[in-house]
């Protein structure tokens, strides 16, 4: 009789360790990555990346493609599930103390992947991404270059509450204020789209709105610039300046066509930093707070240099 009282709790111990964590029966890492809903070629490139280093790693990966209220909702049924992390792609900079405080509590990590968030640092692990500042800066000096100082500037601003777009228009300013002689005239959200870019541009020609140089905070935007340029007739990358960010696979098409000045690369293939910094804080190992990619600056003089063509 002992000794079949002895066998049932140790099956019932050996079940309860095989759940804990979230870990399925077959012992694999369940993560869930909570990404943002976007129509960006870089977001898509993103994803594949953790998607196929969650398959090199034989990782569990529940992957949740929403907006942010969305997004909110996929880190509470991460937390139901227990897994053993989260990658979080935050849309914007606020709005996540609450759910980050739930996941702290439940003793699960969370992974920033690509942006900031203005929550406390304890609520999440590390902050892997660009320097955004960094590109604009970068962006910033190339105008002023191309200007010789002087010229009329237009800005594409990305989404207004998100991390990049906020720290690329900081950076960029913090450049434009050193040239008196540089004018910004304009600055408009184009919600990191191609479409809303291209409609931002037609409002500014059909307004009668002149510029030297277009600054958008992603590629997708500058393309949309692209478009409106040429439907009025006019030569993009000749009669206006463009420079962009990200260094999508399209950019470089653009500059190689002539279209497209510019662009400062972001990488998007975050897969395997992510992983391995929320593996490391799974095994409680310490992790940087910020984790920052190199990114540099692509124009008609090098971007057949880049190593991989663009993303
Ligand atoms: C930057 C990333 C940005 C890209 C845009 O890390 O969050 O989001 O630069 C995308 O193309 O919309």
């Amino acid at each position: 009789m002992k000794r079949f009282i002895l066998l049932a709790l140790s099956i019932v111990l050996l079940g309860t360790l095989a759940f804990a964590g979230g870990q399925p029966d077959d012992g694999k890492l369940v993560v869930g990555f909570a990404q943002i809903k976007e129509d960006s070629p870089w977001r898509t490139t993103e994803t594949n990346s953790v998607q196929q280093e969650a398959e090199r790693l034989g990782i569990d990966l529940k992957l949740s493609v929403t907006e942010q209220d969305g997004q909110i909702s996929a880190i509470r049924d991460f937390i139901a599930q227990n897994v053993d992390g989260i990658l979080l792609a935050p849309q914007t900079r606020s709005g996540w103390n609450e759910v980050l405080g739930e996941a702290k509590d439940a003793g699960i990590p969370v992974v920033l992947l690509d942006r900031g968030v203005d929550a406390p640092e304890d609520l999440w692990v590390t902050q892997i991404s660009s320097d955004f500042a960094y590109e604009g800066r970068e962006a910033g000096k190339w105008v002023a270059e191309r200007l010789n100082g002087k010229g009329k500037v237009a800005e594409l601003y990305g989404d207004p509450a998100a991390d990049p777009a906020i720290l690329r228009s900081e950076g960029f300013m913090e450049i434009m204020a050193k040239y008196p002689g540089i004018e910004v005239v304009e600055s408009k959200t184009g919600e990191w789209s191609q479409d809303k870019g291209r409609q931002v541009v037609e409002a500014w020609l059909a307004a009668g709105i002149v510029v030297d140089v277009i600054y958008a905070h992603n590629d997708g935007m500058a393309l949309g610039a692209i478009d409106a340029l040429k439907a009025a007739g006019l030569n993009p990358g000749e009669d206006v300046l463009i420079i962009s960010v990200d260094a999508i696979k399209a950019a470089f098409e653009a500059i190689d066509r002539g279209d497209l000045n510019a662009t400062v690369e972001c990488s998007p293939l975050l897969g395997p930093l992510g992983f391995e910094m929320l593996t490391k804080a799974i095994n409680g190992e310490p992790v940087d707070k910020y984790i920052i990619n190199p990114d540099a600056l692509y124009d008609e003089s090098n971007y057949k240099d880049h190593p991989t063509g663009g993303f």
